[in-house]
């Protein structure tokens, strides 16, 4: 079998889950390389009884790289195209070459023909669009969708390790009556909500609204879909959980959707309201699938629906579906 040079950039949350995800699924891995800022430069990690050193991302880097997984922030902005220059896929997680129309945005389950008219950057979703998007999917091919209300629940591990750091600290403080520190999110988060995730747009939607707006119409491969978004930080260290009301074009009863549910590869229906069974982060959390409850019918509309969606948004929303990627690149 052969075999691949891999570079991931960038050493963070979703940089180390990345880590884990090769080991996990035997990535034929050559050679690997981890590149970072200066700041994480000179560092060791351990991976698969290795152990490698961090080096300090430069447009050099890519030389004879096959696979560059970069794991989000500015480094895709700086460096994607040297990659891409150099011969290397790049399988990108961040939000700047996902709406570009020369750039196939992918979920595996969802939409894997995308990624054979790549030319050399292929994009990883939203967080909250990939677990949505999955389970939207065999419900769209089945009754058309028309309009896709949501509203999520997003744990702090999407904003990284600092604020899961940030979210222990508060509570701490909380109960020990102490004055709560806040350097991280915009307010404190421990004991409270934040409806306020990425910077504010002129529409008064936050970006990370309109990223699951425009991010489903485009691997959806349907303009057509009116879907409208609010996104909220929780107090949950990981798992990202989705209230989801959809309207379909035809009749989709609540037993037809959780039958569908229940055999779409990469999805779980956890339904057994009686028994008190449903979704939940905790339970998602270090799980790849992407778990549906709480199907009912909506009937104060024609054909609509109304579920409950919950992943771990470091694994399926980020390292799981990137991975996912990079094995559909070499097959
Ligand atoms: O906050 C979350 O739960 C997910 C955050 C995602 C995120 C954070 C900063 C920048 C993204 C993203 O993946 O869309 C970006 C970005 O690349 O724009």
């Amino acid at each position: 079998m052969k075999k691949y040079n891999v570079a991931i950039v960038g050493t963070g949350a979703v940089g180390n889950k990345i880590l884990d995800v090769l080991e996990e699924r035997n990535f034929p891995l050559n050679n690997l390389k981890l590149l970072a800022t200066s700041r994480s430069a000179g560092k060791n990690v351990a991976f698969n009884g290795k152990t490698y050193t961090i080096e300090e991302t430069k447009a050099s880097s890519f030389e004879g790289i096959d696979i560059a997984l970069f794991a989000g922030g500015s480094a895709s902005k700086d460096f994607a195209s040297y990659a891409v220059n150099s011969g290397a896929v790049v399988i990108d997680n961040s939000s700047t070459f996902r709406m570009d129309p020369e750039v196939p945005l992918v979920i595996p389950e969802v939409n894997p023909e995308d990624v054979a008219w790549h030319k050399g950057i292929i994009a990883n979703p939203n967080c909250s669009t990939i677990q949505m998007v999955v389970a939207l999917k065999p419900l769209h091919d089945k009754a058309g969708i028309k309009r896709v209300v949501v509203s999520t629940y997003q744990a702090v591990s999407g904003a990284g390790a600092e604020a899961m750091e940030e979210l222990q600290a508060q509570s701490m403080q909380v109960l020990n009556n102490d004055k709560v520190q806040v350097n991280v999110l915009a307010h404190q988060i421990a004991f409270n909500l934040i409806p306020h995730l990425d910077v504010f747009l002129s529409n008064d939607y936050t970006k990370e609204e309109m990223k699951m707006v425009n991010e489903t119409k485009k691997i959806l491969g349907d303009k057509s879909i009116e879907i409208t978004a609010t996104t909220v930080r929780v107090p949950v260290f990981n798992g990202h959980s989705e209230a989801v009301n959809v309207e379909f074009k035809n009749p989709l009863p609540a037993d037809m959707a959780k039958e569908v549910l229940s055999n779409t590869p990469g999805v779980i229906v956890i339904d057994n309201p009686k028994d008190s069974q449903y979704p939940m982060p905790v339970f998602a959390d270090g799980k790849d699938e992407v778990f549906v409850g709480r199907i009912r019918e909506d009937n104060s509309v024609d054909y609509g629906l109304n579920m409950w969606v919950v992943s771990d948004n470091l694994r399926k929303g980020a390292a799981t579906n990137a991975v996912q990627i990079a094995e559909l690149v070499i097959s």
